[in-house]
């Protein structure tokens, strides 16, 4: 019977001992997770004030983008109407060219009032959507000494690349067109004779591209629209 008593209190004492550690390792869950266990009420406020403030910065950022994007959609769009207004029949006059240039034979083309060295003069040429007139016929080498005032003026010709190799800019061929180079011309005087200007007749002549020169863009005409 002493044994049995003996062995009851051991059985006892083990079933305490495991109710205690369970009550302690559920006491550490709870500590350990405030969510699972009890969540102050504050919290819950602080998160949630939180979750609508950045719902609200994303909205605010997605509406300014969309502002900025459709502003600048309006600016493309009004600028674009503006320009087939320019080539639009304008009374009974059909013009094929924007303001400041001059049509001849299909083309625009714009003579610069003001002075630029070659490269300068080319990028300028570029950033109106044209290129530094090339001369492909007679008629277009004379519709250009008629325009250009006596002033010497950059042209779309270099030998940058190889000396005495000359390029037109827009890649044409310089064998299939005629040339009209001035007496002695090209003659790379100095050595730096690389760009290609008119003398006040015209004719050509190699010179520094550093020069601070007029210049002539060129560039494909608009055909006329039908009102
Ligand atoms: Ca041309
Ligand atoms: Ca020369």
């Amino acid at each position: 019977m002493e044994l049995d008593d003996t062995y009851e209190n051991i059985d006892r004492t083990r079933g305490d001992r495991e109710k205690q550690e369970n009550v302690m390792s559920e006491q550490d869950v709870q500590s350990a997770d405030p969510v699972r266990g009890k969540c102050p009420p504050l919290v819950i406020s602080i998160l949630l004030g939180l979750s609508i403030l950045l719902s609200v910065v994303i909205l605010g950022t997605a509406i300014i983008l969309f502002i900025l994007w459709s502003t600048q959609l309006t600016a493309i769009e009004n600028k674009f109407q503006q320009e087939i207004s320019s080539i639009k029949r304008n009374g009974s006059e059909c013009r094929h060219c924007a303001a400041g240039w001059i049509h001849f034979h299909g083309k625009c083309y714009h003579f610069s009032q003001s002075l630029l060295n070659w490269y300068e003069a080319n990028l300028n040429c570029f950033s109106k959507r044209a290129y530094l007139i090339v001369i492909n016929t007679a008629l277009e080498q004379k519709f250009m000494a008629d325009n250009i005032m006596r002033q010497p003026h950059w042209i779309g010709l270099s030998d940058l690349t190889v000396e005495g190799r000359w390029k037109w800019v827009d890649g044409t061929d310089i064998k299939a067109t005629n040339k009209f180079w001035g007496p002695g011309e090209p003659n790379n005087k100095f050595n730096v004779g690389d760009c290609t200007q008119t003398n006040s007749d015209g004719k050509w002549n190699d010179v520094s591209c550093k020069k601070s020169n007029r210049w002539i863009c060129e560039r494909l005409s608009f055909p006329c629209f039908i009102n």
